[in-house]
């Protein structure tokens, strides 16, 4: 039986929100307390946890004055020191107060797009000097209920201008950031801008500093647009923008559920850990999720267990199909071969052109063939069932 206990080198690492979730709901009040940063972080590091993240009040409430403000931070560096815990990536609450009800860089209000921008040169400095390597945006309110006000392309433009001032300051200033955009297609907005991996991708090719930028994708925030969360990470992976990652899960057609990891689709959760494990994802294994708002303060320290041990399974089932015989024979059979033709489409010339055109192919006989994916995924669910 391998070993699922936790490691820091194994790059777990949570939102100070998720284990400090106070189990509030549209419909309910807190079932549980807030829990104090430090607190948080020590205990993270008892997990084997390699990294925390933070919204600037998830660790600084909005009115603290500047003194107040450097007396938390100490305290939380000290926390950190202790547990071996580094911050991993920040991000601004761009959300939660009223002033942000109807957007932060997209607000039509130029005042209040002026404050979130400022809001987020004190967040970055506030991530630079706890050592945060990647900077997260999270347009939660960027959206809109009501398309009346005509907002839609100047959002977009002055969403835009937010990345290229942000890209800037922290050039500027020598942070070295890496920014990462996390789509979310609604809630708390009616309709979030930039609702999926591919809408934020095609963002992304507009900014002045592309190379800056790239994505933090969301399990639960593509299955609640009923999209294939491990096709989106593919996507990312591909163009080379899979910046940070935040895992969760969720059923399709439900509130923002932000379940345990695994806890409900579990072959996709399978198949994203081997595509993470398969293409080298060198980045950290983030959760952004919570424990249920059933459970008391053991039930949150289970959950943060469950997400880290449910991926370490997944991890090793991922090597057991790598290297199970009948798996790999219906696999190679699948991926059909030909050197001749295979060579032939790859690129264009005129010969290449002409040589295809001229082949002859069996048609019927290629449309006859079986692909032996009932076989494969049978094997597969087997695999993860346990009896394989
Ligand atoms: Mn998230």
């Amino acid at each position: 039986m391998a070993n699922y206990t936790p490691k820091p080198s194994d790059k777990f690492t949570f939102g100070l929100w998720t284990v400090g979730n106070i189990g509030r709901d549209p419909f309910g009040s807190p079932t549980r307390k807030p829990l104090d940063p430090e607190y948080i972080v020590r205990k993270l590091g008892e997990l084997g946890v390699y990294g925390v993240s933070l919204h600037d009040n998830d660790l600084v409430p909005i009115e603290a004055t500047p003194a107040e403000r450097n007396r938390m931070v100490k305290r939380f560096k000290k926390a950190l020191e202790d547990s071996g815990v580094r911050v991993t990536m920040a991000t601004t609450n761009l959300f939660a107060d009223p002033v942000f009800k109807d957007g932060a860089f997209t607000n039509a209000n130029a005042k209040i797009r002026a404050y979130a921008l400022q809001k987020t040169l004190y967040s970055m400095d506030l991530g630079a000097e706890l050592g945060a390597p990647t900077y997260v945006f999270w347009g939660g309110r960027e959206g809109a209920e009501v398309d009346a006000g005509m907002n839609t392309l100047d959002a977009i433009a002055h969403y835009r201008e937010a990345m290229n001032f942000v890209a800037e300051y922290s050039q500027d200033q020598g942070y070295g950031y890496r920014f990462a955009i996390e789509p979310k297609p609604n809630e708390p907005r009616g309709d979030i801008y930039l609702p999926v991996v591919g809408a934020a991708l095609g963002f992304i090719a507009t900014l002045d500093k592309p190379e800056l930028f790239g994505l933090n994708p969301e399990f639960a925030h593509e299955t609640m647009a009923g999209l294939n969360f491990v096709h989106a990470v593919a996507q990312a992976i591909d163009a080379g923008k899979l910046f940070h990652i935040d895992l969760n899960d969720q059923k399709m057609g439900r509130f923002d559920q932000d379940l345990r990891f695994g806890a409900e689709n579990i072959k996709e959760a399978f198949l994203l850990v081997k595509l993470l494990e398969d293409s080298n994802y060198p980045g950290v294994r983030h959760f952004d999720a919570h424990a249920l708002r059933t459970e008391d303060e053991a039930g949150v320290w289970e959950f943060a267990k469950g997400c880290m041990r449910t991926y370490l399974i997944l991890k090793e089932k991922a090597t057991r199909f790598d290297k199970d015989k009948e798996i790999q024979a219906i696999l190679k059979a699948y991926k059909v071969q030909d050197s001749g033709l295979g060579k032939l489409s790859k690129k264009y010339t005129r010969k290449n052109a002409e040589t295809l055109k001229a082949h002859t192919f069996d048609r019927v006989g290629l449309g006859e063939q079986g692909a032996g994916l009932e076989r494969l995924d049978q094997l597969t669910m087997e695999l993860l069932l346990g009896v394989r």
